[in-house]
């Protein structure tokens, strides 16, 4: 009989948990037993996964210990990594963490299974793999391709259009009601704590805490994930944008190749099309091109509105579609512990 694995998942009852019980059901991940984690709040509740129903317990230091995990998901926030993943560590489990904390710790790998696979090897450090910014995957799903049809990447200019469940369930109870609060004529008293203004009717032009440089935390994200992922010291500046959109982010990225290069489009989509997880959706004429609402529950990442620019031959312009819960999140954790069985041989 093949070997099946046990699974903890921290943060069980968030968007991205949840998230990460559908895909594990989806790709008919070897699923031993399930141990669902969450705080004090919810647990006793119940989650289902593969057809079997569990009870969700309390995080806490000695949670792991004597339960035989062999992979444990974090999604939690990174504070709650910073704190419980050691234990898991240390109990026997490898941590396939979601958040920020790990991601720049030059002995934890950084990856997205398409791109770079072969850094998942570096897990045995500090028995962690890190998952990637959300933005970051799709951003550079679509760049990888790009990078090796030309052979480099001179620079890259970005803006995301970020969903609001980016911020989690929060997030998006925060939108509806807002969104209920406007058709009762009271939108002025609505409360906004998920974000820093309201959301409805309204873009943000900060996702994460400011930075001393004038960036945001999630910019600054893109910038140094790219950089690690890539292998590759490509200057990444961008600008991160929260949109009133319930799931799925949306990129505008303009990439500078070297000065030799004449942009081809017809062979970009191709490139981009042969990419494993990407796809082009690529017809202004006929109104087609990658939305939210063509991303949202689907594992794929969308490149739309590819054109070169008007001025110069080596810059092309994109548009990146993808379901940051999935792609972004759920399904690059899965994806990377599917890829950590079979490379790893564990
Ligand atoms: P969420 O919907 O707010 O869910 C948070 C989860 O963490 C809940 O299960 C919550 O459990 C649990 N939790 C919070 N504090 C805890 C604690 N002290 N101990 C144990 N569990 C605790 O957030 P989310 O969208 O799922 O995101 C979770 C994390 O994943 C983020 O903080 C981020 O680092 C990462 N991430 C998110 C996204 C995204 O697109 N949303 C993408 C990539 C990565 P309770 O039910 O008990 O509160
Ligand atoms: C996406 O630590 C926290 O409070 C979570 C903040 C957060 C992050 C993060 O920094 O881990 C919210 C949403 C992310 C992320 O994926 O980088």
């Amino acid at each position: 009989m093949s070997r099946k694995y046990n699974i903890a998942v921290v943060g069980a009852t968030g968007a991205v948990g949840e998230e990460i019980f559908r895909v594990l059901e989806e790709y008919n991940f070897p699923v031993g037993d399930i141990l669902p984690l969450a705080s004090a709040r919810s647990a006793g509740g119940e989650i289902e996964c593969c057809g079997k129903k569990y009870k969700v317990e309390e995080l806490t230091e000695d949670v792991f210990e004597g339960r035989d995990i062999d992979i444990a998901f974090f999604s939690a926030g990174g504070s709650v990594s910073a704190k419980y993943a050691p234990y898991a560590v240390e109990a026997g489990a490898v941590v396939i963490d979601n958040t920020s904390h790990f991601r720049m710790d030059p002995d934890v790998p950084l990856v997205v299974p398409e791109v770079n696979p072969q850094d998942i090897a570096g897990w045995r450090e500090k028995g962690i793999i890190a998952n990637p910014n959300c933005s970051t995957i799709q951003l550079v799903l679509a760049l990888k391709p790009l990078y090796d049809l030309y052979g480099d990447i001179k620079r890259v200019d970005v803006a995301t259009y970020q969903a609001v469940s980016g911020a989690g369930k929060s997030g998006m109870e925060e939108l509806v009601m807002q969104m209920k609060d406007f058709f009762a004529f009271k939108l002025d008293e609505s409360e906004h704590k998920a974000f820093p203004h309201q959301i409805a009717l309204n873009v943000i032009p900060q996702v994460d805490k400011p930075m001393p440089n004038g960036y945001t935390r999630e910019e600054m994200k893109m910038t140094n994930e790219t950089k690690k992922i890539m292998g590759s010291n490509i200057p990444v500046s961008a600008t991160c944008v929260r949109v009133p959109v319930l799931r799925s982010h949306s990129e505008a990225v303009t990439i500078t190749f070297p000065e030799d290069v004449v942009v081809d489009v017809e062979k970009v989509r191709l490139a981009l099309n042969d990419f494993p997880d990407v796809e082009v959706i690529d017809n202004l004429e006929k109104g087609l091109y990658p939305m939210p609402v063509t991303a949202t529950d689907s594992d794929t990442t969308y490149v739309g509105r590819i054109r070169k620019d008007l001025f110069n031959d080596n810059i092309l312009h994109m548009w990146v579609v993808a379901d940051q819960l999935r792609v972004g999140a759920a399904t690059n954790a899965v994806r990377i512990a599917q890829k950590w069985i079979e490379l790893e041989d564990v």
